[in-house]
């Protein structure tokens, strides 16, 4: 990909009280009493959010397509429609607890873009595609980044239809009901290959405030790995069961977690341990524990570092401990992954050309911008988190950055989508 303009002249300036106005739109669907939004994959709230979104992209002629796995796609034609498209994008499902900016910028400016183009009249030789991902969060159901790792292959589609979640109902199900609630949408083969991809997040973590920086150009994406864990004990009566019979999976999953962080632990911390999710069985006040099931999130930007890391737990997570037995299982295992260096240097392009403050960095939080990336040249652009606070009900961006980012967004996909091969 050739690209010799850093910066289209005269770029049109975004709508920054419309692109504000819909982030309050947006945060209305799900909203916590504490500022934040729960609109969890293939919820209700999820899809209240996609129909909202659906509403001001079809007032402005845009066509909206689905894919098997629940990814909606809305495009704006370009000259050349055979040409393939120039994407951004980002999701709209939330965390239980989630912020009013995780995914939803990203997602916002995207339409942002599309709608400035039509303000503007500028007509794209390729046409322009805003991807809103199904469950990225992976929070009701795992694995994260799951739209978007189907649609690039790396997940089948059946195992991902058969998962459950808490409750038992599977992907499949919970699609079914929440695609009868959206206005009809065409329906479009599995698969989401562009010219080139560009997604705008916010940071979710400190660094760009602590630089005093308003714009992230994203080389690459850390690794993660995400293990399930179960300890099996056995369920004993409270008041009756003396210490020496107890086979307590509470306890053993506590020795358990223990270890495991002193094995790991990295005295430069950049290796991120995290134990979200810990569930106990039977649950009841007067039962000694008969099982524990808890996740592992590892992340690392070094992949070497990660897979020797991810191997040594599941060592330690066989045999048993405290008298009660130990599994564990890899639900997911993404690799880091490098951006594309041209479109990397567009971002930086543009940022410079608009003079925003502006620093190169790795993303520590996934997005679907990693398995896009596998197949179409990508690059993202962050903007700062308060406080580096995210996955939090108190996450906030500040709306100049908002409007910043997005204007770096049209810019860059402006570039991308109007220059030739
Ligand atoms: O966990 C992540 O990195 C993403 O925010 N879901
Ligand atoms: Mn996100
Ligand atoms: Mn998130």
């Amino acid at each position: 990909m050739a690209i010799d303009n850093p910066q289209p002249k005269g770029s049109p300036f975004i709508n920054g009280p419309r692109l504000l106005d819909r982030h309050r739109a947006m945060a209305q669907i799900g909203a916590t009493a504490n500022g934040g939004v729960n609109r969890q994959a293939l919820t209700p709230e999820d899809t209240e959010g996609r129909r909202l979104l659906l509403q001001w992209a079809t007032a402005r002629g845009y066509t909206a397509s689905i894919d098997p796995i629940g990814n909606l796609f809305i495009r704006r034609p370009g000259v050349r429609s055979s040409l393939s498209p120039v994407m951004t994008g980002s999701h709209l499902d939330s965390q239980p607890t989630g912020g009013k900016f995780d995914g939803v910028f990203g997602v916002l400016a995207g339409l942002e873009v599309l709608e400035t183009l039509d303000d503007h009249n500028v007509a794209t030789a390729r046409p322009v595609e805003l991807v809103v991902w199904m469950n990225e969060e992976g929070s009701r159901f795992a694995p994260v980044t799951m739209g978007s790792a189907v649609a690039a292959g790396a997940v089948p589609l059946e195992r991902v239809l058969a998962t459950q979640d808490t409750k038992g109902m599977t992907v499949s199900e919970a699609l079914a009901q929440q695609i009868s609630q959206l206005p009809p949408l065409e329906s479009r083969p599995l698969g989401a290959q562009g010219f080139a991809y560009i997604e705008a997040h916010i940071e979710q973590g400190p660094v760009l405030e602590g630089a005093r920086c308003d714009i992230g150009v994203v080389s690459a994406i850390q690794g993660l790995h995400l293990y399930q864990v179960e300890v099996l004990g056995f369920a004993a009566h409270a008041g009756t069961t003396p210490s020496k019979h107890r086979k307590d999976a509470l306890v053993a999953a506590n020795a358990l977690i223990a270890r495991i962080r002193s094995e790991v632990a990295d005295p430069l911390d950049v290796l991120r341990f995290t134990v979200g999710r810990f569930e106990v069985a039977p649950g009841s006040p007067h039962v000694v524990p008969g099982k524990v099931t808890f996740s592992i999130d590892l992340r690392h930007p070094d992949p070497e570092h990660l897979l020797r890391t991810g191997d040594r737990i599941l060592e330690i997570c066989s045999g048993e401990i405290e008298h009660c037995s130990i599994s564990a299982k890899a639900l997911l295992r993404s690799s880091p992954v490098l951006f594309d260096e041209r479109l990397v240097s567009v971002v930086l392009n543009v940022a410079e050309s608009r003079g925003f403050a502006h620093m190169s960095m790795v993303s520590g939080a996934t997005h679907d911008a990693k398995y896009m990336a596998d197949r179409t040249p990508t690059a993202m652009i962050f903007v700062p988190s308060e406080k580096g606070i995210s996955h939090n009900e108190l996450e906030h961006t500040e709306d100049e950055d908002l409007c910043a980012g997005t204007q770096i967004l049209c810019d860059a996909l402006l570039v991308a989508a109007t220059m030739e091969l």
